[in-house]
């Protein structure tokens, strides 16, 4: 049988409910970065309200996560963000640069879904920056180098017309963003024709920055959420070097296939070693956290080999 491009941790999942010493329904959909001498997890929880909030876990290797005794965001109280994060705060993603940590995160209200953007140094002291996006994007994740001195993001605004689409956009000081254009729509009839979103903040290999992405496909059971592999220019990352035409990762675990939703695994983070692997971790049925390992150049080969794009 051919292996598994990623290999599951054999102890999965890595972190639940169960876990948390503070109430809360779920434990999913989580950023992680390497800090000192740390793996720190932001993970997204529900609470009984149906709404969502982030808490903090520590790990020493990447596998074995600890929560923090409390959460680490929740819906902002008072000032600019209070009125945009009402409903919650949700699936956070962490790109460090310029020796600091951005976290983008979707901030759910009245007035719909846009991402904030917030920076720390150490994980104690949160600064709340920005709101990025008006109303109707999700997946922002920010890519951890300049281009000609501008920051660069993919995101997935919603829109009634197209498919919902990876999109690219610029920014001299994370504040304002423009150049916008489309990077990558869903495929029709592939297992991403649904929607796609970026899922994991690029990866920069030799070949080009490697976006670990999510892909959903309609069924008469509800959608699966699936996870693909893209890869960008390295100096123009606007432009797909190729596009895996089939999944890397989809519901197969019990803990993938039954939960809160069923039929889901969902990525906010994948971690690259010193050695060029990989560490993916992803949400289960957004219910509890998974993560798995991958060689680096084997994902650039299938962005490259089984591309769908066509010269
Ligand atoms: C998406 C987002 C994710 C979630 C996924 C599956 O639309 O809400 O947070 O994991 O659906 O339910």
């Amino acid at each position: 049988m051919k292996p598994d491009i990623i290999r599951r941790y054999t102890h999965n999942p890595i972190l639940t409910k169960a876990d948390i010493p503070y109430p809360v329904e779920t434990v999913h959909n989580a950023a992680v970065v390497k800090h000192g001498n740390e793996y720190i997890m932001l993970f997204r929880s529900h609470l009984r309200t149906g709404r969502s909030i982030i808490g903090l876990a520590r790990s020493p290797d990447g596998f074995r996560f600890t929560a923090d005794p409390a959460p680490f965001l929740t819906p902002a109280q008072s000032g600019p963000f209070a009125e945009y994060e009402a409903f919650g705060v949700e699936d956070p993603r962490i790109t460090p640069i310029d020796g600091e940590y951005l976290i983008t995160y979707s901030a759910y209200s009245r007035n719909g879904v846009r991402i904030a953007l917030a920076k720390t140094k150490d994980f104690v002291h949160l600064e709340r920056f920005s709101l990025i996006t008006q109303a109707d994007y999700r997946n922002t994740v920010i890519f951890p180098e300049k281009f000609d001195g501008l920051y660069a993001r993919l995101d997935r605004p919603h829109s009634e017309i197209a498919p919902w689409s990876i999109w690219i956009s610029y920014s001299p000081d994370l504040r304002y963003w423009g150049d916008s254009q489309l990077v990558m729509r869903p495929e029709p009839y592939h297992w991403d024709e649904m929607k796609i979103g970026p899922g994991a903040p690029p990866i920069k290999t030799d070949q080009g920055w490697l976006s670990i992405y999510h892909g959903v496909f309609q069924t008469m059971d509800g959608a699966i959420y699936r996870l693909g592999v893209a890869l960008h220019d390295l100096r123009d990352p606007a432009k797909l070097l190729g596009v895996c035409d089939s999944w890397i990762l989809q519901p197969e675990d019990p803990w993938e296939v039954t939960g809160y939703v069923h039929n889901v695994v969902f990525t906010c983070a994948a971690v690259a070693e010193p050695d060029r692997t990989v560490k993916i971790y992803w949400g289960g049925a957004d219910s509890v956290m998974c993560m798995g390992e991958a060689d680096l150049a084997d994902l650039v080969t299938l962005c490259l080999q089984q591309s769908r794009l066509r010269a």
